[in-house]
């Protein structure tokens, strides 16, 4: 029988500000890894890849815009705002390969492949738009192929993106298994290999990309704690990590095969139980002398990390550590259960003590949650400020299916059926006492808070366009 052949798209995106912040399509790629072992032929279109030739040739450039750890700047056109973000003072923009050029590639690969079927990936809820174009435009290139969605804003506004999104079937939540036996059981190939457990999936299959500049990697699925404003139990309702040995094959088959120096965590809860987890996983890294340099673009648990484990972080290679502090008012501080004043003011010196400048960390605050003031998050910013660390402004925004969800629809008539106002850059709730010019001044002053902590002003680290919330 011949390989069937399977088309994987992560379509561009449309949003305010986007940053190649060490983002790629990690449930794609592990999705293509178990259906390759399984027999399948992929053909693989990210269109945000930053070396994709398209995108280079049109910027006139060999290479893209990438700073020292492989992170750097998207492609993008400036683009009509839609309807409801009118009244938004900023611009609003296509980033990725753009739509004539994702048409030009559907039909370099149908000239090139039969392909049976179309897998869609999705990222952010707000991200929808991208996503719905590339379901169209590979209906209309592919018109005999099923094609399939699933990802992020495809778990989160399932029964939205199954009415609106143009695609066959629509998953819900992590896919290897049911999507491996959805596939089999349409084209007739037998599963060739039964996956019981995280460890057993391959790596995800980044040789799909010709060129790679860093990969991001999970060691763990899923959360133990709930926030009230994380969606993370809607993808994987318990809490899993692998073992750390195969953690650390990944580690260094991406290091000493790939040549990839620049590795960044996508856990929600990577120092959980750190002493069976993490700990292990950084000696091995230490002990194999592997030349890596770790990112953390998701908030680390400040309390959870103890003298030890930050002279590992330093031993190991992190370079990039973001801590989770969300705000200095103690009432929500024990209403979250995450961290307090002291636990943060310790990380922050075992780091110091261990050799990471207090400057280089930094620290996650939420600004717009429901009920809050200004003054408490000028507050938090004055805080972090005054204990030596940077600050990156998150800004609050519903995700279905949290309590914070809830109460968004309840109590602010927040609409439920718009993916699009959940936008994190746009801060959609009518919070009585934020005002939009309280909201950009409270960015200016973390912002200008952050410059006075480099030592050099020249070396910004971060600016305002990387990522709308950093400074
Ligand atoms: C890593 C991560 C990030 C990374 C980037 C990830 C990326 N590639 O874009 C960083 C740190 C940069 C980030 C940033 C943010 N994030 Co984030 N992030 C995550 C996290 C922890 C993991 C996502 C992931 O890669 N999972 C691993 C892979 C293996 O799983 P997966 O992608 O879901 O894929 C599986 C399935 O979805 C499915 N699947 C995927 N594609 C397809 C395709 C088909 C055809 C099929 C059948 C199935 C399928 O199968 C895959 C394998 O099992 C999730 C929480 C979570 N646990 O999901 C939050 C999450 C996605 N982020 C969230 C938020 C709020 C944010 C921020 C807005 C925070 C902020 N206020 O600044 C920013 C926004 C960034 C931006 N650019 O706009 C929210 C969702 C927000 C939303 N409205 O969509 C989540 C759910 C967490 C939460 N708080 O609830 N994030």
């Amino acid at each position: 029988m011949k390989k069937p052949k399977l088309l994987l798209i992560n379509p561009y995106i449309y949003d305010f500000a986007a940053y190649d912040l060490w983002l790629k399509p990690l449930g794609l790629l592990y999705l293509a890894a178990v259906l390759e072992e399984n027999g399948y032929e992929i053909i693989f279109l990210d269109a945000m890849d930053r070396w994709h030739p398209d995108v280079l040739k049109l910027q006139k450039r060999e290479s893209p815009r990438t700073k020292k750890y492989g992170d750097g700047y998207f492609f993008k056109q400036s683009v009509e705002k839609p309807q409801e973000f009118q009244h938004i003072r900023r611009h609003y923009s296509r980033y990725g390969l753009p739509p004539e050029f994702m048409r030009k590639n559907l039909d370099r690969i149908r000239h090139e492949h039969d392909i049976d079927m179309v897998l869609v990936t999705s990222g952010m809820t707000y991200w929808y738009r991208g996503v719905h174009e590339a379901i169209s435009m590979a209906r209309e290139t592919f018109p005999k192929a099923g094609i399939l969605l699933g990802g992020i804003y495809a778990t989160l506004f399932h029964e939205y993106a199954q009415r609106h999104s143009g695609a066959d079937v629509v998953f819900k939540g992590e896919s290897e298994r049911t999507l491996l036996k959805f596939i089999s059981d349409k084209t007739g190939l037998t599963i060739r290999k039964q996956y019981q457990g995280y460890d057993d999936y391959p790596f995800p299959a980044y040789h799909l990309y010709p060129k790679l500049d860093y990969a991001a990697l999970m060691t763990s699925r899923g959360c133990p704690y709930r926030c009230s404003f994380c969606a993370t139990h809607e993808f994987t309702d318990d809490f899993h990590r692998r073992r750390p040995d195969k953690v650390v094959e990944e580690i260094e088959f991406y290091n000493v095969q790939r040549h990839i120096a620049d590795l960044s965590f996508y856990d929600d809860a990577l120092f959980v139980n750190s002493d069976k987890h993490i700990k292990p996983i950084l000696r091995q890294v230490i002990r194999k002398n592997l030349k890596v340099r770790f990112h953390t673009p998701n908030g680390l648990f400040a309390k959870l990390l103890d003298a030890e484990l930050a002279e590992l972080l330093v031993e190991s290679g992190f370079k990039t550590i973001r801590l989770s502090y969300e705000t200095k008012n103690t009432e929500r501080q024990i209403q979250m259960k995450k961290v307090n004043d002291s636990d943060l003011e310790k990380a922050l010196r075992h780091l110091e003590s261990a050799g990471f400048p207090r400057q280089e960390v930094v620290v996650y605050l939420i600004m717009g949650l429901p009920n809050q003031k200004p003054a408490e998050v000028s507050d938090s910013i004055n805080y972090v400020h005054q204990l030596g660390a940077k600050v990156s402004l998150s800004s609050f925004s519903p995700i279905p299916n949290t309590q914070e969800w809830a109460v968004a629809v309840r109590d602010y008539g927040f609409p439920a059926d718009k993916p699009l106002l959940t936008n994190k850059s746009i801060y959609p709730l009518k919070n009585d006492y934020f005002t939009y010019d309280d909201f950009e001044q409270l960015k200016m002053t973390a912002i200008q808070g952050n410059r006075k902590q480099n030592r050099h002003p020249e070396e910004t680290g971060w600016s305002i366009s990387d990522y709308n919330v950093y400074a």
